[in-house]
């Protein structure tokens, strides 16, 4: 054959086989918009009043959480969510003080009031103190005695109309799971709570169900927001190393992971501030809307909007009055101050305590950490020019390590952006571009 016909024949059966590897593209999903309005609440740590220690006694359940309050903040929050209505709340954990039955029973049924009354749909996911819980406690007697707490599936079946009984998907190792509450909008719930030692942390079969999830979301054009009980980003420089437990296990490979299947925002609790920070991972940015706790100062909660998929944006809600508060102090003082109360005694509880002990100055360090905690928990913290005094003269005697630790706890009065309190992000127009081609709509 003639060298120009072999060549003929070459380019033909390449070309043949080219459009054979080339099937015609499939069609891609437009990408949604979706328009709600949100309201998400957390660390509510109800105690069912039937459980609670008798009015007067000496029982002091915690000082820097109002269990005592802990129904009546609830009942109030439910009440602003019936007279304004939103479409979704969502709850990222700690539901009760310590996973009892009968606080979960009371939570499912007031729940249910407020979705019957609101119209709105309620998605929750456990915290670490709401299942298999030892510390469940009655207080009624006026001693703490145990009393019944729940399982993972006891915990699916009370919360089955809140995300459970409406998943698209449930992973079979852990309380996670995807919801779709809102046309477009998808909600990937997830148990942060693998480690039985109250501390974050996934399994490995659960963060392949989580990244399962994002790509189906991704395949029909969802758009994603995530919502879990453990931090997922640090809300102050050293918060990692200080406060490990609170942040979840890996958090740097999940940032990554998460965001480059188009991940922009998760919701999480926890810490109980009113917080939040973003990151940049190798996609994009990502987000940790940190929600503070309801029974914790400053006992807000937060109402959002979520516009044409993109826009989100709201402002933290304080409550400022219960029922039946008849102290001579306003509630938020009477908050303000169980942070100083107990600031010490939490603070105790970690690293922190050995480190400053024996300083001249110890009890004025937890005097001012009370104050840089209830600024950090109230959110967009400043520049405090006590702190920085005190950390002058704390310095003259301090060690090596307590000068590093007072550097450390320096990072809580400086905030991570975003603002904290009125949110307003810009989310991309195509959270997906880089990692799958999506046609944005708009
Ligand atoms: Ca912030
Ligand atoms: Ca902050």
């Amino acid at each position: 054959m003639p060298r120009h016909m072999k060549n003929f024949l070459l380019i033909v059966i390449a070309c043949g086989l080219s459009c054979q590897n080339s099937p015609t593209k499939p069609k891609r999903p437009t990408l949604s918009t979706p328009t709600c309005r949100m309201a998400v609440f957390s660390d509510p740590h109800l105690l069912a009043p039937a459980l609670m220690a008798p009015a007067g006694s000496e029982t002091d359940y915690a000082a820097r959480k109002l269990i005592a309050q802990s129904h009546a903040i609830l009942s109030a929050v439910i009440d602003q969510l019936i007279t304004d209505p939103v479409d979704l709340v969502l709850i990222p954990g700690d539901l009760t003080k310590d996973g009892e039955a009968a606080s979960h029973r009371l939570m499912a049924l007031m729940l249910s009031a407020l979705e019957s009354q609101s119209g709105a749909t309620v998605l929750v996911v456990p915290g670490n103190h709401d299942v298999n819980n030892a510390r469940a406690a009655d207080y009624s007697s006026g001693q703490a005695a145990p009393t019944e707490t729940v399982n993972a599936d006891a915990f699916a079946t009370l919360y089955h109309e809140f995300g459970y009984g409406e998943a698209l998907s449930r992973d079979s190792l852990s309380l996670s799971y995807a919801a779709r509450p809102i046309e477009g909008l998808r909600i990937i719930a997830v148990d942060s709570n693998a480690d039985p030692r109250g501390k974050g942390r996934l399994s490995a079969a659960t963060q392949q169900w989580i990244e399962e999830q994002l790509n189906v979301a991704r395949d029909v054009g969802d758009r994603v927001f995530m919502m879990m009980h453990h931090g997922l980003i640090e809300h102050f420089k050293g918060q990692g190393l200080f406060f490990q437990g609170y942040l979840i296990k890996k958090r740097e490979a999940l940032t990554e992971s998460w965001r480059a299947r188009g991940c922009e925002v998760v919701f999480t609790g926890h810490f109980h501030a009113m917080d939040a920070a973003a990151q940049s991972a190798a996609a994009g940015v990502i987000t940790d809307i940190e929600t503070g706790s309801l029974v914790t100062y400053p006992c807000a909660y937060r109402k959002l909007q979520l516009t044409d998929g993109q826009h989100l944006q709201g402002q933290s809600v304080q409550i400022t009055q219960i029922d039946q508060w008849t102290s001579h102090e306003a509630f938020q003082d009477y908050a303000l101050h169980s942070i100083h109360a107990d600031a010490k005694a939490m603070l105790q509880t970690t690293e922190i305590r050995n480190t400053v002990q024996g300083h001249l100055l110890e009890d004025d360090f937890y005097r001012h950490m009370a104050n840089l905690i209830s600024n950090h928990y109230m959110g967009d913290e400043r520049h405090n020019s006590e702190w920085s005094s005190f950390v002058a003269s704390f310095n003259q005697t301090a060690t090596l390590s307590q000068k590093l630790l007072i550097s450390g706890m320096g990072t809580l009065t400086k905030d991570i952006a975003p603002e904290d309190n009125n949110v307003s992000l810009i989310l991309c127009a195509n959270p997906y571009s880089g990692v799958g081609s999506l046609k944005n709509s708009k």
